[in-house]
C-alpha cells in the first residue's frame, strides 16, 4: 500500500468567494476550515461545528483540519483572562474531537498573524501575488506607526532606504500599505486602527522571547493532555515572516525553535504545520531536512514557494520557480508518509490571482485558479513519486 497526500483546500466558509463546487472540481477530498464568526477565545460549540461539517459533506467532502482555533492574545502574554481562555480552548478541542476533527492548526505570533506589504504585486506573466517589501514595511513602522524604539532597531542604511521608499509613495499607496499591515489578512481574525495597533503592541513591552516561549509551553502543557485523551493533535504554524518584526518577540521561525518546544512538551500531540512558504523565507531553513526530522509530528503541510532577495524582500512565486525545493519537499514527505503509514494533509497555499480571477474579488492569496494550478503541479510530482516507487499512480 502506498500512502499519498490528502489533498485539501482552505475554505473560509459560506462567505468564501470560492465555492465548494469549484473546490470539488479541483479534485480535493478534504476541507480545511474554521469558525471565523466565533469571537477569539470563545468555545466552538458542537452545534456550530456540525453545521459547518454538514455544509462540506453536502458537497461530498470532509472537514478534516481546523485552521485555526485562534489563540487569544491574553494566552500569548499570559495575563488577564488567560486561564478562562485556555479552558475554553480545551472545550473547543473536545467538541471538535467529538465531531471527528482531530487536526488543529494554530499559531503563536504576537498581535499579527501573517504580514505582507503588497497584495497585488504584478508578476512578469501578468498574474498577481503577495509580497513583503522590507523598505516599505520599515517605512510604515518609522513614519506611519512612529514606533518610538524603531529608530534604534534598524541600521542607518535601512532607515535611509525606508525614508526614500516612503517619500516615493503617494497618499493612496500609504493608506493601502497601512491597511495591508493592520487591517487583518484573511484568517487573522483581528484588525486594528493605528491607535488600537499601538496599544496591542504595547501589551508586549515586557514580554521577551524567552517569556513568549514559556507562555507557549505553558499553553501546550495545558492543551496537549486533552489532545492525548481525545486523540487530537495541535499543529503549530510558523512565524510569517520568520523573523522578529515591530520589536515583537518571535519563537517559531526555525527548526531549532520547534526543537525547543518539543523538548519542553514531548507529548505526541505537540505537532507541526510545515508551511514551506513561511519557513522558506529563511535561507538557513532546510525544508526537506525539517520534514525528515519532524516527520512524525507533521500532520499538515502548506505548500507554496517564495522568492527572496538580499534586502530581505520576498514575493510568492509560481510554485516551481521560487526558492523552495518543492520536488525535494514532496519526496521527503512521501518518504515520511510511507514510514509512518500515514497520509499527511496537504493544501496548496496562497496562489496567484490569475485568469478570470483577476477581475474578481477574492481573499488575498486565496483565489481559485492559482491554487488550482499549484495543486495540479503537486499532484503531478506525487504521481511521479508513486510511479518510481513501483506503484501504479492514481
Ligand atoms: C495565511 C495562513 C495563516 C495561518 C495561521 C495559522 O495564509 O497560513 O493565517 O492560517 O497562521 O494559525
Amino acid at each position: 500500500m502506498i500512502y499519498t497526500m490528502r489533498q485539501s483546500w482552505r475554505w473560509y466558509g459560506p462567505s468564501d468567494p470560492v465555492s465548494l463546487d469549484s473546490i470539488r472540481q479541483a479534485g480535493v477530498t478534504d476541507i480545511v476550515s474554521a469558525l471565523h464568526h466565533v469571537p477569539n477565545g470563545e468555545v466552538w460549540t458542537i452545534e456550530e461545528i456540525r453545521r459547518r461539517q454538514e455544509q462540506v459533506a453536502a458537497k461530498g467532502m470532509v472537514w478534516s483540519v481546523v485552521e485555526s482555533v485562534p489563540v487569544h492574545e491574553h494566552i500569548k502574554t499570559r495575563e488577564g483572562d488567560y486561564l478562562r481562555y485556555i479552558e475554553n480552548y480545551k472545550q473547543s478541542v473536545r467538541n471538535l474531537a467529538a465531531c471527528g476533527i482531530h487536526c488543529i492548526t494554530y499559531n503563536f505570533m504576537p498581535v499579527l498573524d501573517w504580514t505582507r506589504t503588497d497584495l497585488a504585486f504584478e508578476m512578469s506573466d501578468g498574474s498577481r501575488g503577495l509580497r513583503f517589501e522590507r523598505a516599505a514595511f520599515i517605512g510604515f513602522d518609522l513614519f506611519i506607526l512612529k514606533r518610538p524604539a524603531a529608530f534604534e532597531e534598524y541600521s542607518p542604511e535601512e532607515i535611509e532606504r525606508a525614508r526614500r521608499r516612503f517619500e516615493s509613495m503617494d497618499e493612496n499607496e500609504k493608506s493601502r500599505l497601512t491597511r495591508n499591515i493592520i487591517a487583518g489578512l484573511p484568517g487573522s481574525e483581528e484588525s486594528f486602527t493605528i491607535e488600537e495597533f499601538r496599544s496591542a503592541l504595547d501589551r508586549y513591552k515586557g514580554v521577551s522571547t524567552e517569556q513568549l516561549r514559556d507562555n507557549l509551553i505553558y499553553f501546550l502543557r495545558e492543551i496537549c493532555p486533552v489532545c492525548d485523551e481525545v486523540g487530537s493533535r495541535m499543529v503549530i504554524h510558523p512565524d510569517d515572516p520568520p523573523y522578529p518584526i515591530l520589536g515583537l518577540p518571535r519563537i517559531m521561525s526555525t527548526a531549532e525553535d520547534f526543537r525547543k518546544i518539543v523538548a519542553a512538551v514531548p507529548s505526541p500531540s505537540n505537532g507541526l504545520n510545515l508551511c514551506t512558504g513561511s519557513f522558506g523565507v529563511r535561507a538557513d531553513n532546510d525544508l526537506p531536512a525539517m520534514m525528515r526530522e519532524f516527520g512524525d509530528r507533521i500532520d499538515f503541510v502548506h505548500l507554496r514557494s517564495t522568492s527572496r532577495n538580499a534586502d530581505g524582500d520576498f514575493y510568492e512565486a509560481n510554485l516551481l520557480e521560487g526558492d523552495v525545493p518543492v520536488y525535494e519537499m514532496m519526496a521527503a514527505m512521501f518518504e515520511v508518509e510511507q514510514k509512518r503509514g500515514f497520509r499527511i494533509f496537504l493544501r496548496p497555499d496562497h496562489g496567484h490571482q490569475m485568469c478570470d480571477d483577476l477581475g474578481r474579488k477574492s481573499n488575498p492569496g486565496y483565489s481559485l485558479y492559482g491554487r488550482l494550478r499549484s495543486l495540479a503541479e503537486l499532484r503531478g510530482i506525487e504521481y511521479a513519486l508513486i510511479a518510481s516507487a513501483g506503484g501504479e499512480g492514481r
